[in-house]
């Protein structure tokens, strides 16, 4: 037997249990051991029945993501292939049960489909999660998933890639029993009671597939969704298509269509990025500098300052976590205000059906109003969300310094302002640090945690495994200003408005952007925020600009109108009471005027053009932030760019995408908009060296890392 894999006898009962943690993924040697324990079993006369489970946390999550490279390449991989794998098993001539705890994902649901039966422990789950790597289940999984669980069921787990809990496997008919109990002992038994009996191929099951007539709207609906809801993405389409084939072509015919399919998103510059991501995520976790045995601190209560959208948002994270906070505010109306608020956005996810009251109910006792400093005694962590001001952050940073307890993190959600200059307000600047929340703050997943100069490791450590408990991605980032996200939408929102002033429609800009892959587009995210928020910023730090340097100014204008994007009804759009946005000709009628009296000559401009500016704008700027080591890894800026700014994943992030293109491609069309524009483009040392050399962001970032 592979050692990845063990054969054990229980009476007439072969059990056969996959052991390749942490996850059992299907690393090479695991076919070929559970190719073996099959074999063993079915040669056995004392065996009746055969189980296969996961040891461990889990049962199986699937193929082997690392070994993805090599399966591109065609090259080495298991000496048996999973598909064979499956056949294998379904051609067992005794019945297989297929055990499950933790998660059948991906390949792992494709090998218990393979299976005769599926018992699961009450907490497992199954899904096709494939999408959400760019690609499609590769073993079957589309042909098996729609014999078992009907065409409508197993369409939606193939292109959404979503989880499902073994009860609603069981009613959906992937799985034969839920198992009360210990799995093993339930498993046992139902191997039992099954023994003997022919066992049935799930390829020979087609009762569920349904006729053209009732398949036709299935299909259509799930196309029109997907296209919405994964816009820009392939894999979902692909593994709709998949599914399709099951319920048109014979089994076998039906699995060559879909290997196809699989091998086209596999080769796809999409799953790569997609790959990219989901290593990303949890690289960003590991901070050079930070070793993983370093002390973290106990965050059991914690407080917040300010209960406006972000403070109150903050609340609710602690609170959804199951960590009491305290939350201060400076009076009475404005606390009422904020919990109000907090009772709107919890009473709309009971409404969507994302949270029972019940669940409610016990998050809002966990949150505790004051108009004094109740309860900050207690808190492990006070975050700070009051109005951005540095003297304003400084004094409330002095009386957190006095009223918590020693050794308690104090963090602050500032956006912009200068961490290390916050810290000087209290007497211990080892444990300030930033905490760069998202709006809304109980959705959006990113966390920048800002490193200050005298900010502890043990505050950091303990700042990125909060992040974890909270459900967000926290990424460690430098002390400058606008840290990486926010410095770097600067330029990026810069060239959107440069755009405008140059010719193209608001609409146009947007367009482009959102064809890109965006959430949204520059223009609607500055009204989504509020345009007077940049204003404000930039006529404070205005001064600090190089004069003769081109501003954008048409935001600006807009402002001094009193448009400040949806709260006022218009900005760069109008908006109606419910604030769905119309494009406002008006707009485009002004921003003409206003060129033609600064000298900006107006003109077509293509969309290419604009998708250039926009994104190059982030890289060049990117690369400056990674140069001066604002940012550990091209990953770290890539994961922010994905969760916090609404960059489409399925192009790996800002760094990732310009490597995709190619640095001297990027780096040759930055030099010709500095050509046009003028010193604000000239390239970053860095993208200018790594493109003279043919090197990539991300090998300058392992280049970087092992020297660091
Ligand atoms: N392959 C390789 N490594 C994996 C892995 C996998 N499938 N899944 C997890 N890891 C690593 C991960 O990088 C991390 O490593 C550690 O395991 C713990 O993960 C044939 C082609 C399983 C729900 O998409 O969703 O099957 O950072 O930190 O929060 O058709 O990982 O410690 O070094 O995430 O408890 C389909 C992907 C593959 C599942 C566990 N399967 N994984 O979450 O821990 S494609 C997936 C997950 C496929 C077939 C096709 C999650 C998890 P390190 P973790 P977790």
């Amino acid at each position: 037997m592979s050692e990845l894999v063990e054969y054990t006898k229980h009476g007439e009962i072969a059990v056969v249990t996959i052991n390749n943690p942490p996850v059992n993924a299907l690393s090479p040697g695991v076919p070929e051991g559970i190719a073996q324990g099959i074999d063993r079993a079915a040669g056995d006369h004392g065996v009746r029945a055969v189980v296969v489970m996961g040891a461990g946390r889990t049962f199986v999550s699937g193929a082997d993501i690392k070994e993805f490279d090599k399966m591109r390449a065609g090259g080495a991989q298991s000496s048996l292939s999973f598909p064979d794998l499956l056949n294998h098993i379904e051609a067992c001539p005794k019945p297989v049960v297929m055990a499950i705890h933790g998660n059948a994902l991906g390949g792992g649901l494709e090998l218990a489909m393979a299976g005769h039966y599926r018992v699961a422990v009450a907490s497992a789950q199954v899904g096709q999660p494939e999408v959400k790597l760019g690609i499609i289940p590769g073993a079957h999984g589309t042909q098996r998933l729609p014999r078992l669980a009907g065409v409508a069921k197993a369409v939606a787990m193939c292109w959404e890639g979503n989880l499902i809990p073994a009860a609603e496997a069981e009613k959906a008919g992937i799985v034969d029993r839920l198992i009360d109990g210990e799995l093993l002992e339930g498993a046992l038994g139902f191997a039992h009671e099954i023994a003997g009996k022919p066992p049935t191929k799930t390829r020979d099951r087609n009762e569920r597939l349904g006729t053209p007539e009732e398949n036709a709207p299935i299909f259509a609906a799930a196309r029109e969704a997907a296209r919405k809801k994964q816009r820009g993405m392939k894999a979902p389409l692909a593994a709709i298509d998949a599914v399709e084939a099951a319920t048109t072509l014979p089994f076998e015919e039906g699995c060559r269509f879909e290997r196809k399919l699989f091998m086209e998103c596999l080769a796809s510059e999409q799953s790569k990025a997609l790959i990219h991501v989901f290593f990303g995520e949890r690289e960003v976790g590991k901070v050079p500098g930070i070793p993983k045995d370093t002390a973290v601190m106990a965050v059991n209560r914690a407080a917040v300052v300010g209960a406006g959208t972000m403070g109150g948002g903050i609340a609710m994270v602690f609170a959804n976590a199951g960590i009491p906070v305290a939350l201060k505010e400076a009076d009475q109306a404005a606390l009422e205000r904020g919990l109000a608020n907090i009772r709107k956005n919890y009473g709309a996810s009971v409404a969507r059906g994302r949270f029972t009251q019940q669940f409610v109910d016990e998050r809002m006792e966990l949150i505790q109003p004051t108009l004094a400093y109740d309860g900050f005694a207690d808190a492990d962590m006070v975050v700070e969300a009051v109005f951005e001001g540095m003297e304003l952050k400084k004094q409330v940073f002095a009386e957190l310094d006095r009223v918590a307890k020693p050794g308690a993190i104090l963090a602050s959600n500032t956006s912009t302002l200068d961490i290390d200059e916050i810290a000087t307000a209290t007497r211990r600047p080892e444990f300030v640090v930033g905490t760069h929340f998202f709006s809304p703050a109980n959705v959006m997943r990113l966390l920048e945690i800002v490193k200050g100069k005298k900010t502890s490791r043990e505050v950091l450590a303990t700042a990125l495994q909060l992040s974890k408990r909270l459900k967000k991605i926290g990424v460690v980032v430098g002390n400058c200003r606008g840290f990486v996200g926010n410095r770097m939408f600067h330029p990026y929102v810069r060239e959107s408005v440069f755009l405008v002033e140059e010719g193209a429609s608001v609409e146009a800009v947007d367009q482009a952007m959102m064809d890109f892959g965006m959430a949204m587009g520059p223009l609607a995210v500055g009204d989504l925020a509020g345009l007077d928020v940049g204003w404000r910023i930039r006529k404070e730090y205005r001064h600090l600009e190089k004069p003769g340097i081109r501003q954008a100014f048409a935001g600006d204008r807009l402002c001094e109108m009193g448009r400040f994007g949806q709260k006022t009804g218009a900005g760069w759009y109008k908006y109606d009471e419910q604030r769905r946005p119309s494009p406002d000709p008006q707009v485009g009628e002004w921003v003409r005027q206003w060129a033609a009296e600064a000298g900006i000559r107006q003109r077509e401009i293509a969309a290419e053009e604009i998708v250039s500016r926009c994104i190059y704008a982030l890289v060049n700027e990117g690369a400056r932030i990674l140069e001066e080591g604002f940012a550990s890894r091209a990953v770290d800026i890539d994961i922010i760019y994905i969760n916090g700014y609404g960059f489409p994943a399925y192009r790996g992030g800002p760094m990732w995408y310009a490597d995709a293109v190619g640095l001297k491609k990027v780096y040759d069309r930055i030099r010709q908009f500095e050509g046009q524009q003028g010193e604000i483009w000239e390239p970053a040392a860095l993208l200018k060296e790594l493109a003279q050399r043919g090197a990539t962001f991300e090998e300058f970032s392992k280049e970087h890392q092992a020297t660091a």
